[in-house]
């Protein structure tokens, strides 16, 4: 794989990846290296039915070990029909969430072990691992207020309330102080220009 690169964007509901991710493609275009923009769960026909799945509120329940088996389901058919081609084309790809999302959602905050989580992990993707992650990190309830006044439908994981997706963020913080430097922790809760400035400068280092 030459060329390419792998960008991963985390971070808690709201922390403003979706917004991120596509300042960072305008920011790699306006250089001359063209980004696929992508996300999981999701980013293929395919992935994204699966995505719906998981997401959709509805009145049979996921167990946390379906959910974690239907995340890496997505994932397995997201990197065999367009990661791993477009990487092996030599072409960057920026995706809003991976493995680090399962590991903070399922893992911090449904107490999905680690080891089951790394060795889905293992089996779906093995070595290819994102060259750079940029976790989104701001207070939760700041999180919640900038996803809440999008007035968007409310998909299974925004029913849940305050303390998951506080221990989803300490989770994401953790891997952030584990797996440094691949993750690099921006404070989110800035005005969008000081963010994107900042994403920016992890941008550079790629180029
Ligand atoms: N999930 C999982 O559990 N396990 C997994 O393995 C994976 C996913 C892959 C869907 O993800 C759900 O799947 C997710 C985790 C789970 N559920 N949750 N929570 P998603 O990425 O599609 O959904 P999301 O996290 O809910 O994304 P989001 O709400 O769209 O948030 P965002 O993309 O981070 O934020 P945004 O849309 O860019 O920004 C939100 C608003 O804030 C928007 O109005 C912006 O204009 C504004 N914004 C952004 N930045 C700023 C700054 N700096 N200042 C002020 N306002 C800002």
């Amino acid at each position: 794989m030459s060329g390419g690169r792998f960008i991963t964007l985390e971070g808690i509901e709201g922390a403003g990846k979706s917004t991120i991710a596509r300042f960072a493609r305008e920011w790699l275009s306006a250089r001359g290296v063209q980004a696929l923009l992508t996300r999981e769960p999701g980013g293929t026909a395919l992935a994204e039915r699966v995505r719906d799945i998981v997401l959709e509120p509805g009145p049979e329940p996921i167990p946390s070990e379906a959910e974690v088996l239907l995340m890496f389901a997505a994932r397995a058919i997201h990197l065999a029909s367009l990661i791993r081609p477009a990487l092996a084309r030599g072409e960057w790809v920026i995706c809003d969430r991976f493995t680090d999302a399962t590991r903070a959602y399922q893992g911090g905050g449904r107490g999905i072990t680690g080891a089951l989580i790394d060795h889905l992990a293992e089996v779906v993707h093995g070595d290819l691992w994102p060259d750079c992650t940029v976790l989104l990190d701001l207070p939760v309830q700041e999180g919640l207020r900038r996803a809440r006044a999008r007035a968007a439908a409310v998909d299974r994981f925004e029913q849940e309330r305050e303390p998951f997706f506080e221990r989803v963020r300490q989770a994401y913080l953790q891997l952030a102080e584990r797996e440094a430097p691949r993750i690099r922790v921006i404070d989110a809760s800035r005005p969008l220009d000081a963010v994107q400035r900042e994403v920016a400068g992890v941008l550079e280092t790629l180029l």
